[in-house]
């Protein structure tokens, strides 16, 4: 079956969390991304990215991904009724590659970390009539990333903005339409706590040097955090807006994943737990501030397999969580 609609991203539902809300002390929202039909968030930017591109006249779809922004442009070729081709490095899981693959992609490998297969994909982006599509890094990826903002803004209509948002960042994507989306309506400030896992913390080290940083390698579970340098946009919103870069370990992003599926039944990525850490860890920034914005981004490459791998390969005993 195909989903002939425009947009192709779905609005998602923004819930109370009472065990998370409990922790914290405040309310805690939850903007379900993981309940879009791919899983993630990234059919917002991507979804709109691919049909400008196709009704500029593509027909052949290409993109660089860790996973998931490959899985939305995969989807959005077969509901175009286009054909995609998606570059993943050796890192994305057979599970998610076979995903992408069911939606009728061309799935290649090429290289250890997005970086690489990022590199590879520029090199077939000048085929004829193939158009190539960047994860994040892409002004139309942020517009469309921010629809989720007006969603979550009209869900509080009447009430006083959040206290904060809490957001993961890989390449800053997600990061650049949250903010676009929060200037948008006005909530310019509502500060955003920006988390990360450590091996993975390229926004973190650029808001730290001021400048940006390329890390010599991703070392993290996260996978689709790990893009080794951000996108620029993304470091100069700091100049505009109040961003608090945080770093969890591993440990406590695939924590955040076991409880967050027996808190909400939900299974996420530990790019996603990310964000839940922070609030499952009460960090510091977000002590005393309410009702908080909890980005569930998602992600489709986990499976229950792969969760209780990282949580022996990390030592996270049930009686932990
Ligand atoms: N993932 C990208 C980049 O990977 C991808 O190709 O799928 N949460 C999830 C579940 C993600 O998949 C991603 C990005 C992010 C958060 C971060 O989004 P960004 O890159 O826009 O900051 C290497």
């Amino acid at each position: 079956m195909t989903h002939r609609r425009s947009p192709l991203h779905h609005s998602t539902p923004l819930l109370p969390s009472a065990p998370l809300s409990a922790i914290h002390g405040a309310e805690v929202w939850l903007k379900m991304e993981s309940s879009q039909p791919v899983g993630s968030f990234k059919i917002r930017g991507l979804g709109r990215a691919c049909e400008e591109k196709v009704s500029e006249g593509a027909s052949r779809l290409v993109c660089s991904s860790g996973g998931n922004a490959g899985y939305a442009v995969a989807y959005a070729a077969r509901c175009l009724g286009v054909s995609s081709r998606i570059i993943v490095p050796r890192t994305t899981p057979a599970g998610m590659r076979e995903k992408i693959r069911s939606e009728g992609a061309t799935v290649e490998e090429s290289g250890d970390s997005w970086d690489d297969a990022h590199a590879h994909a520029l090199t077939l982006a000048g085929e004829k009539g193939s158009a190539y599509l960047h994860p994040f890094d892409e002004p139309v990826v942020w517009t469309g990333h921010a629809s989720l903002v007006d969603e979550i803004r009209s869900s509080f209509e009447g009430a006083p903005p959040p206290g904060a948002v809490v957001v993961s960042v890989g390449g800053g994507g997600l990061l650049c339409g949250l903010l676009e989306g929060l200037h948008r309506v006005g909530w310019n400030d509502v500060p955003v706590v920006a988390t990360e896992t450590e091996g993975a913390g390229s926004f973190a080290k650029a808001v730290a040097s001021g400048e940006l940083v390329t890390l010599p390698a991703i070392e993290s579970v996260a996978t689709t955090l790990g893009a080794r340098t951000v996108c620029s946009r993304a470091l100069d919103w700091c100049t505009d807006h109040e961003i608090l870069p945080w770093l969890v370990t591993d440990r406590a992003a695939v924590t955040a994943c076991c409880r967050f599926l027996d808190d909400h039944r939900v299974l996420v990525e530990p790019a996603c737990g990310a964000a839940l850490a922070a609030v499952y860890e009460t960090i510091e920034p977000l002590r005393g501030r309410g009702p908080i914005v909890v980005i569930v981004c998602g992600g489709a490459g986990a499976s229950r397999a792969l969760l209780r791998g990282w949580q022996e390969r990390l030592g996270i005993s049930e009686e932990s969580l």
